[in-house]
């Protein structure tokens, strides 16, 4: 029975930003219970354990938080509530695992799969239903040797359904939001099916409302016999975040699990690495440069590529999560990023355009473009920028000049642009990201982070980016 655990990915909860958890509910306690009995494993019975005071409650909170690298309390924090109502995936996430794979390694003993789709869902058209199920399954078909035919009668292997609350599997679904879909491991009957859950609102390629082919491609995931990675990134994740489907590589940690079973593709050239699946960037690496540093709401956030790391007040440990599972209506790869704290508001920059949230709500009228902020029509992207809490200023870094910014008069200063080594000693390279904290000013070249007086201008160290983001392997 174990290899046909439904396999439940995606919650939907928004990302909270974060605040302090004083007061647990009643509610939230018995809905976090709920979550590990489902998820984890947790089970009701009193054992010895118990009696010496490590209650099972807490030694699944701590695994739950080891799984989706929070900081390990074995406590109902703010942040262990926000993560567990998130949009996720209905099946379990037994280990703390880079991919993984189900018990006893169940896979398919054949390269040739059928599917079936035996309803649809009255949220998208029947062809985008058949586009986005066809296109998840390619994703796995690309790099292995299994091969995938639709049949439209008869038993599949991969039987897919839309389905509410109770369908007949004792894995009933939740109404809107939480879980969205789960999947079985591959097997005889019940085996390999998809069952997707029809009070959400699946989209072909929309980031409001469930993108049913990166769904479909993650528990098609578990159709093959993979289980859930704890990589940031990873299809296999079991929260759900918005991704474009039209630019969709699968990342390195998903091709790994599904070689493992299956080996690669025999079709696929090995000199042609197109396109190359995309890695989940590494705090522990050294020479990372970061594409942007801001604060928010007392937190620290680093972007890099797609992802973002938030350093929460009071921890060490920072959580790192796809951009677009805390904004998923923002750029990736930006260039820029500062907040403005008198209008509790982060700016995020890419090319010409410039991005607004407050929390995690977009900002109406933007994206608006560089001009808004009165910078020249010449400047094509800015390297960083530095909101300067003192002077109420927001510096903008453009090669080796900056321009200012007077937020309260919304307008650039005169006798800008100036040389960035005139105000700012000892930089060998231009100001790759920026950011205030605690009273001095940080401004990043490549992998070097050089710590300034807020007051006095004067350095004061020149530090790594794992001075804030610290490196955690697990
Ligand atoms: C769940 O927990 C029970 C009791 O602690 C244990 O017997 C069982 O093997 C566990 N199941 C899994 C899948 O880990
Ligand atoms: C710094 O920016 C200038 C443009 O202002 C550019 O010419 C130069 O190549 C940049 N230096 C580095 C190291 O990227
Ligand atoms: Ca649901
Ligand atoms: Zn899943
Ligand atoms: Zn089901």
């Amino acid at each position: 029975m174990r290899s046909l655990t439904g396999y439940i990915l995606f919650s939907l909860a928004t990302a909270v930003l974060s605040v302090p958890l004083s007061e647990v509910s009643v509610e939230d306690e018995s809905f976090a219970k709920n979550y590990l009995k489902k998820f984890f494993n947790l089970t009701e019975e009193e054992g010895p354990a118990v009696r010496r005071g490590i209650s099972p409650l807490n030694k699944k909170l701590a695994e739950m938080q080891r799984f989706f690298g929070l900081q390990i309390t074995g406590s109902l924090d703010a942040d262990t509530l926000a993560m567990m109502k998130k949009p996720r995936c209905g099946v379990p996430d037994e280990q703390v695992a880079r991919f993984s794979t189900f018990g006893n390694n169940p896979k398919w003993q054949k390269r040739s799969l059928t599917y079936r789709i035996e309803n649809y869902t009255p949220d998208m058209s029947v062809a985008e239903v058949d586009d986005s199920i066809e296109k998840a399954l390619q994703v796995w078909a690309k790099v292995t040797p299994l091969r995938f035919t639709r049949i439209y009668s008869g038993i599949a292997d991969i039987r897919i359904s839309f389905a509410r609350r109770a369908h007949g599997d004792f894995s009933p679904f939740d109404g809107p939001g939480k879980t969205l879909a789960h999947a079985f491991a591959p097997g005889t009957g019940i085996g390999g099916d998809a069952h997707f859950d029809e009070d959400e609102t699946f989209t072909f390629r929309s980031n409001r409302g469930v993108v049913l082919f990166i769904v479909a491609a993650h528990e098609f995931g578990h159709s093959l016999g993979l289980g859930h990675s704890n990589v940031p990134g990873a299809l296999m994740y079991p929260t759900y975040s918005y991704r474009n489907p039209d630019t969709f590589v699968l990342p390195q940690d998903d091709v790994k699990g599904i070689e493992y079973l299956y080996g690669s593709n025999p079709g696929n050239d090995p000199s042609v690495v197109d396109p190359t699946p995309p890695t989940t960037p590494d705090a522990c690496d050294s020479t990372m440069v970061l594409d942007a540093v801001t604060t928010l709401r007392g937190e620290i956030i680093f972007f890099k590529d797609s992802f973002l790391w938030r350093r929460l007040p009071g921890s060490r440990t920072p959580q790192q999560s796809l951009i677009r599972s805390l904004w998923p209506s923002a750029p990736v790869d930006i260039d820029a990023a500062y907040e403005s704290q008198q209008l509790d508001t982060v700016f995020l920059f890419k090319g010409r355009k410039v991005w607004a949230f407050t929390g995690n709500q977009p900002v109406r009228g933007y994206p608006k473009t560089l001009t808004a902020f009165g910078l020249p029509k010449g400047v094509r992207k800015i390297d960083a920028a530095l909101h300067d809490v003192n002077s109420g200023k927001t510096l903008f870094f453009v090669g080796n000049n900056y321009f200012s910014y007077d937020e309260a008069r919304k307008t650039m200063e005169q006798g800008y642009p100036r040389l960035v080594n005139q105000a700012f000693t000892g930089l060998t390279s231009n100001v790759t990201a920026a950011f205030q904290y605690r009273g001095f000013t940080y401004l990043h070249s490549g992998p070097y982070m050089s710590e300034y007086d807020l007051g006095t201008g004067k350095l004061n160290r020149v530090l790594r980016n794992s001075y804030f983001l610290h490196c955690t392997n697990l």
